[in-house]
């Protein structure tokens, strides 16, 4: 194995350098325990702790390794070691932890996952088809920095997985869409021709879409447990609790994650320009620069919905991811 293989790039390399005669290593976190990390390492695969210093050097939780990031290890007896440092992310996933904390309203960035280049946004073709969600995930996914290809699992639950597709593709952009059954692991061929020596992709979606059970039909053994979803809302039941990644036999590494419940967004209200590309492009041609396509005279993007030539429930969900990441904005 070599680090290539792990996702080592000359853009970690180039972080490396002022460690270099440190006699410390480079290591993968491939995933992480309440009070320790497994990484992946020229001398194996080890248990790591944080050097004291670091911790408390770490100015919030952001700065903090999660799965994916590369760290500095010091190197110990029996398979351990002491991480000294995070090396530069090259793209990480975020998103807002809203809460209270003594009575008042706080936001909080949780890096949930790092140095990601593709993502599988999982669907399930059930109850859990949602086009709106799926258009939260695309923008967290292009505020991450990473692409994404958007899988519709268990065809064989849906009447008109066709139309379901053609639907996605609708508000999908540049992102490819595809239908599958995970259930029948031949049917997720097109799936390996994403797969690439040294490339991380993430799945990500709502718990029982089918996550754990593509990546256990791509690799061709039960690897990760899969759980029935509930009769009676069709649900899952976060069977999968880690996050973690799983390095292929033939090259690539995919990332296995828990379902997720909530998915506040973190990011600036820009990132809604890729996901939203078709009415940031109509937008051009309002009447006013900062138009906010309510109820302005001459907004060229009502009138495409008038027209039938936007749905108007895009618009509804435009505006409130927009206005969710203008209010983090101000507040941040
Ligand atoms: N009918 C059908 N069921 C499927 C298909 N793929 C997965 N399932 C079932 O969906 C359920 C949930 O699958 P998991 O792989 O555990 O889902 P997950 O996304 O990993 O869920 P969490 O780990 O909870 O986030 C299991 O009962 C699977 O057998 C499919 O293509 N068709
Ligand atoms: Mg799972
Ligand atoms: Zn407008």
């Amino acid at each position: 194995m070599t680090l290539e293989d792990w996702g080592w790039s000359p853009f970690f390399a180039e972080k490396y350098k002022t460690w270099g005669k440190s006699g410390y290593l480079p290591a993968r976190v491939i995933r992480g325990e309440k009070n320790y990390f497994r990484v992946w390492s020229l001398q194996g695969e080890l248990t790591v702790r944080f050097a004291g210093k670091v911790r408390h050097k770490a100015g919030g939780r952001a700065d903090l390794p999660v799965v994916g990031d590369w760290v500095i290890i010091e190197l110990q007896a029996d398979q351990r070691g002491t991480i000294h440092a995070l090396l530069e992310r090259k793209s990480s996933f975020s998103r807002n932890l809203p809460g209270t904390r003594k009575g008042k309203e706080r936001i909080e960035q949780q890096v949930i996952a790092a140095n990601v280049d593709l993502v599988f946004i999982v669907s399930g073709l059930d109850r859990d088809f949602n086009l709106r969600r799926i258009e939260r995930y695309l923008t967290l996914v292009s505020s991450s920095g990473a692409d994404a290809v958007i899988l519709l699992n268990k065809t064989d639950l849906c009447e008109n997985p066709a139309d379901r597709k053609t639907q996605v593709e609708a508000i999908a952009g540049n992102s490819p869409v595809h239908l599958c059954m995970a259930r029948n692991a031949g049917e997720l061929d097109i799936l390996f021709s994403y797969m690439q020596p040294g490339k991380t992709i993430a799945l990500l979606g709502s718990s029982g879409v089918g996550k754990s059970t593509i990546l256990n039909g791509m690799l061709g053994e039960e690897r990760q447990k899969i759980g029935a979803v509930s009769q009676s809302d069709g649900k899952g039941r976060h069977t999968t609790t880690h996050r973690e990644l799983i390095l292929f036999p033939e090259g690539g590494i995919l990332m296995d994650n828990p379902g997720m419940r909530e998915l506040h967004l973190w990011g600036e209200a820009e990132d809604l320009a890729e996901s939203f590309s078709d009415i940031e492009s109509l937008a051009v041609n309002c009447k006013f620069k900062d138009c906010q396509h309510k109820t302005e005279p001459g907004c060229a993007v009502t009138k495409a919905i008038e027209a039938g030539d936007l749905n108007p429930e895009r618009l509804v969900s435009y505006h409130k991811l927009k206005s969710e990441l203008s209010t983090l904005q101000k507040r941040r």
